[in-house]
């Protein structure tokens, strides 16, 4: 323990810093876990950017620029923890991403910026991921392995095995990530991942990140699953897994860490589970109000990192402002942005194939019929 009255303990000696403000130590602490205090500030800024454009989605849903709104404000530790640790690019050699819809913050953790979230929200034919034809957090991004986010819960379970067969026999250190709600993981697909990569001999380097938020929409977890930890679920398959508290990004960070390492070195699954809010309900069908019964992990951390000293009330102000402007611009940007036409809906949905050449001005490569 650091002690103030000695005149020999500088902030050196405690593996600290003097900043503007006093002391700022090396390091922030939540039980056995450590995060650098540079690591620490880059993560809070994200969950702070998150969470600003979670509540610019939130407003245009209610003032009608946005047609349905869902997120994960509550999930910020988790999601921005694992994006921040993503190793992307397009191909086997990285990671691949099969996600649900709550997850923004991994991708404005990897760098993501705010715009190409809010497009899609707004609907607009500009959105880079399915060009106005999608729900809000249903990214589709080949350069990041991103794989399409489906409305139909849990089938990214299914396609995680496939990626990561793929990923085993090309060699190197690629992952694939799946990521699920809870209530999701009562689909057999949940099951189906467990198995397929776990078959003895033949285990695939699948990281099943489970986001417990206690509900599936008005469902409560207890009324559904006789297990208390979905992550328990992994144990009859012999798959190792850890629930950790998903409010806590110091907690987070590095079980995200572990898990990866594990996965990438040993080319084997693991299951992890955190438990994490559901700050605003389910979505904007039930009014996305905000529940203030639930813990908030942006307001630990921020407090925590006041009272540590690695930052002070005027620089949160000046990070949730810089957040807010960046939201706000995005929502004016798409205002003036034009939305989908009819004639767009058949644009982008099948892959040029041999066909077209033989039909090459009918999209579905099909013949037309004759009128
Ligand atoms: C196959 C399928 N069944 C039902 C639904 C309807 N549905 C949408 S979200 C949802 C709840 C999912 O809860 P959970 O997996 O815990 O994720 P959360 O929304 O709580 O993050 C349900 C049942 C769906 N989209 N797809």
């Amino acid at each position: 323990m650091a002690d103030s009255n000695d005149p020999d303990d500088t902030p050196a000696d405690r593996g600290g810093r003097l900043g503007t403000a006093g002391f700022i130590p090396a390091v922030v602490r939540s039980g056995r876990d450590a995060m650098s205090t540079e690591v620490a500030l880059t993560v809070f800024r994200q969950m702070v950017r998150t969470r600003a454009l979670e509540e610019r989605g939130i407003k245009m849903s209610k003032s009608g620029e946005a047609y349905f709104w869902i997120g994960g404000p509550g999930e910020e530790a988790v999601n921005v923890c694992l994006g921040l640790q993503v190793n992307k690019g397009a191909g086997p050699a990285y990671d691949y991403l099969h996600l649900h819809y709550r997850n923004a913050g991994i991708l404005l953790g990897m760098g993501m910026p705010m715009l190409d979230h809010v497009r899609q929200l707004a609907m607009t034919a500009t959105d880079r991921h399915s060009m106005g034809r999608n729900f809000v957090g249903h990214y589709a991004m080949p350069e990041w392995n991103v794989v399409p986010v489906t409305s139909v819960i849990e089938v990214q379970m299914v396609m995680a095995p496939g990626t990561a067969l793929m990923q085993k026999r090309h060699g190197g250190e690629g992952i694939s990530i799946a990521v699920s709600g809870d209530a999701g993981t009562a689909e057999g697909d949940f099951e189906s991942c467990l198995l397929w990569s776990s078959r003895p001999g033949n285990e695939l380097p699948v990281l099943t990140v489970v986001t417990n938020n206690g509900y599936g929409i008005s469902v409560t977890h207890d009324s559904q699953h006789a297990v208390k930890h979905i992550a328990r679920r992994a144990d009859p398959y012999g798959i190792r897994h850890e629930t950790i508290d998903g409010n806590d990004p110091v907690v987070v960070w590095n079980a995200v860490a572990r898990a990866m390492r594990y996965v990438r070195t040993q080319r084997k699954p693991f299951v992890l589970e955190a438990m994490v809010s559901r700050l605003h309900g389910h979505s904007s069908s039930s009014g996305a109000q905000r529940n203030w019964q639930e813990a908030d992990c942006l307001a630990l951390f921020e407090q925590k990192l006041i009272d540590g000293g690695v930052i002070d009330a005027d620089q949160v102000a000046a990070l949730r402002e810089e957040a807010k402007a960046e939201a706000d611009d995005a929502a004016v940007t798409v205002a003036g942005e034009p939305r989908p036409t009819p004639l767009d809906v058949p644009l982008g949905t099948y892959a040029p194939s041999a066909v077209d050449a033989v039909y090459p001005k009918d999209y579905t490569g099909l013949p037309q019929r004759r009128r």
